[in-house]
C-alpha cells in the first residue's frame, strides 16, 4: 500500500509543496510520559494529588508509570527519527527539577533532562523545550499556586535556572503551554488538576499567566542568545448557531476567552474586555504598570487548534451566557471525543493570527487527533487519523501559500499517552503504546508520516 496517496479528487500532498526549511516535529508534555513520579528525588505536582483522587480521571488511571519516557527515552527518540521528523518538543516537569517549586534544586532531575538533551543533539533531533505544561509543583499549590501572585516570582526562578542549566544547548522555547486550559479547567470547571471551582478563580490566575508568560520571555531573552521564544495557545475558530445577533455576540464572547485573551496582552491590547466585560474585572489583580508587563516581542507564537467549535445564546449559562452546540449534534465529522474535525477551521483560525499585527512567526506546535485504534496482528491501521492529517496539512499549506507566516508543524504526540481527565482509553499517537508491557508499534498514520517526509529527503537533498 502506498501510504502517502490521497484518496479522491484531491492532489498529491507533498512535503516538498512546505518548502525546505519547515520544521517537522513531535509534542509530548512531561506529565503524559514521564512516569517515574517518585524517582531520583522528583517532588509531587498537583497532577499527581489530582489523579488520586476517586473520579477524576477516567478508570481512576494516573500517570504514576505512564509511557515510562524517563527510562525510554533514548528509544523513543528512535522513533521520531524513524518516523523522519526532525524535531522534538518536550517539557521539563517542575517538581522534577525543584521539587518544592523554589529553593533547593535537584540535580538528578535536571540531569534527566540534560541526558534527554544531549541524546536529541547526539542524534540530530533539535529539542524544544515548554517551561510550563499544567504541572504544577504541589508545594506551590498548598500556597495559592496560579491565584496567588508570588508565582510571577517563583515562576521567574524556575524559568531562570532552565535557562542557566539548558540554555547553552536549547535554542526553542515555549513559555506555557495553553493558559486558557489552566485557568478554565484547572481553576474554574475543576474538571482538570488542581480542580478548583469557580468563576471568581478566573480573573486572577489568568492574569498572573498572563504575566508568567510575557517575564518568561524576557527571562528566557536575557540568558539565552539566539534563543527563538514562543508560547503556545489553544485557540479555535467560533462561530455562531444562527445569524440571530444574540447568537453572534455569544460567539464574540467565546472568541474573546478562547481566542484572544492571551495572545491581545502580549501585543500590548490589553485583556478583550470589549467583547466579553467581565474581564474588566481583571483589574482588580493588576498594579501599576502590570499592562506594560503583560506585552513580550515573541518570536512566534504556538498555536494547538483541534477542533472548531459553534455556539449559541443561552440564559442557563451565567457569565458567558452561552451554549456550545456539541458537533455530535450537528451531523458533522467528529473524533472519538467528539471533536469537530474542521480543517477549514484550521484555515481561518491561522488568518485570525495572522492579522494581528506584531506576530512574526507561527509554529502550529500541536495538532492531532484521538480515535478508536484497533490493535491487530502487530498493526493499527489508523485510516481516519491519516485522513485527519491530510486535510489538516492541506489548510496549512494553503493558509503558508496564501502569505501566512506558518513555519512549523509538531504532531501531537508521538507515542499514545496519559490524556489529562480521559486518562490513557484517549490515544493519540503515532505509535501505539501497550500500557501493561510499554510495547510500540507504530500505527499506519506514523507510517503515513515516515513516507510523507522522506520524500523531502530523496526530493530536496
Ligand atoms: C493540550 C495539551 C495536550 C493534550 C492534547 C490533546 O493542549 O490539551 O497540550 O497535552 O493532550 O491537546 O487533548
Amino acid at each position: 500500500m502506498n501510504l502517502n496517496t490521497i484518496s479522491g479528487d484531491n492532489p498529491q500532498l507533498s512535503v516538498t509543496d512546505f518548502g525546505e526549511n519547515f520544521i517537522w516535529g513531535t509534542a509530548t508534555a512531561a506529565y503524559q510520559i514521564e512516569g517515574a513520579v517518585n524517582d531520583d528525588g522528583r517532588g509531587p505536582s498537583i497532577w499527581d494529588t489530582f489523579s488520586k483522587k476517586p473520579g477524576k480521571i477516567k478508570n481512576n488511571d494516573h500517570a504514576d508509570v505512564a509511557c515510562d519516557f524517563y527510562n525510554l527515552y533514548e528509544s523513543d527518540l528512535e522513533l521520531v527519527k524513524k518516523l523522519g521528523f526532525t524535531d522534538f518538543r518536550f517539557s521539563v516537569s517542575w517538581s522534577r527539577i525543584l521539587p518544592d517549586g523554589t529553593g533547593q534544586k535537584n540535580q538528578k532531575g535536571i540531569d534527566f533532562y540534560n541526558r534527554l538533551i544531549d541524546k536529541c543533539l547526539e542524534m540530530k533531533i533539535t529539542p524544544w523545550i515548554t517551561l510550563y505544561h499544567w504541572d504544577l509543583p504541589q508545594a506551590l499549590e498548598n500556597r495559592g499556586g496560579w491565584k496567588n501572585r508570588d508565582i510571577i516570582n517563583w515562576f521567574s526562578d524556575y524559568t531562570k535556572l532552565c535557562t542557566l542549566e539548558f540554555g547553552d544547548r536549547v535554542r526553542n522555547w515555549i513559555v506555557l503551554n495553553e493558559p486558557m486550559a489552566v485557568a478554565g479547567l484547572g481553576y474554574t470547571t475543576g474538571l482538570h488538576a488542581p480542580g478548583k471551582k469557580g468563576i471568581w478563580n478566573f480573573l486572577p490566575v489568568v492574569h498572573h499567566l498572563a504575566m508568567c508568560q510575557a517575564e518568561g520571555g524576557r527571562i528566557i531573552r536575557n540568558h539565552v542568545p539566539d534563543a527563538y521564544i514562543g508560547t503556545a495557545l489553544s485557540c479555535s475558530f467560533v462561530k455562531p448557531f444562527t445569524r440571530n445577533p444574540k447568537d453572534i455576540l455569544a460567539a464574540k464572547r467565546a472568541d474573546a476567552v478562547m481566542n484572544r485573551l492571551f495572545i491581545e496582552p502580549v501585543l500590548g491590547l490589553g485583556y478583550p474586555t470589549d467583547a466579553f466585560p467581565f474581564l474588566s474585572g481583571i483589574q482588580k489583580y493588576m498594579l501599576p504598570g502590570d499592562d506594560k508587563k503583560l506585552e513580550f516581542d515573541f518570536d512566534f507564537i504556538g498555536l494547538q487548534n483541534y477542533f472548531s467549535v459553534v455556539v449559541r445564546h443561552s440564559y442557563l449559562a451565567p457569565v458567558l451566557w452561552l451554549k456550545e452546540v456539541p458537533a455530535r449534534k450537528r451531523n458533522v465529522p467528529i473524533t472519538a471525543m467528539g471533536w469537530e474535525i474542521d480543517p477549514d477551521g484550521m484555515y481561518e483560525i491561522l488568518k485570525q493570527f495572522s492579522d494581528y499585527e506584531g506576530i512574526r512567526d507561527i509554529i502550529i506546535s500541536e495538532n492531532g487527533a484521538c480515535f478508536t485504534d484497533v490493535h491487530t496482528d502487530e498493526q493499527v491501521n489508523d485510516v481516519e487519523r491519516i485522513n485527519f492529517f491530510q486535510q489538516y496539512l492541506r489548510s496549512i499549506l494553503k493558509a503558508k501559500n496564501d502569505g501566512m507566516q506558518v513555519k512549523g508543524y509538531l504532531v501531537w504526540s508521538l507515542t499514545d499517552n496519559f490524556e489529562w481527565a480521559e486518562g490513557y482509553n484517549a490515544r493519540f499517537g503515532l505509535v501505539h503504546v501497550d500500557f501493561k508491557t510499554q510495547k510500540r508499534t507504530i500505527k499506519n498514520s506514523g507510517k503515513w508520516f515516515s513516507d510523507f517526509l522522506r520524500i523531502e529527503k530523496d526530493v530536496i537533498k
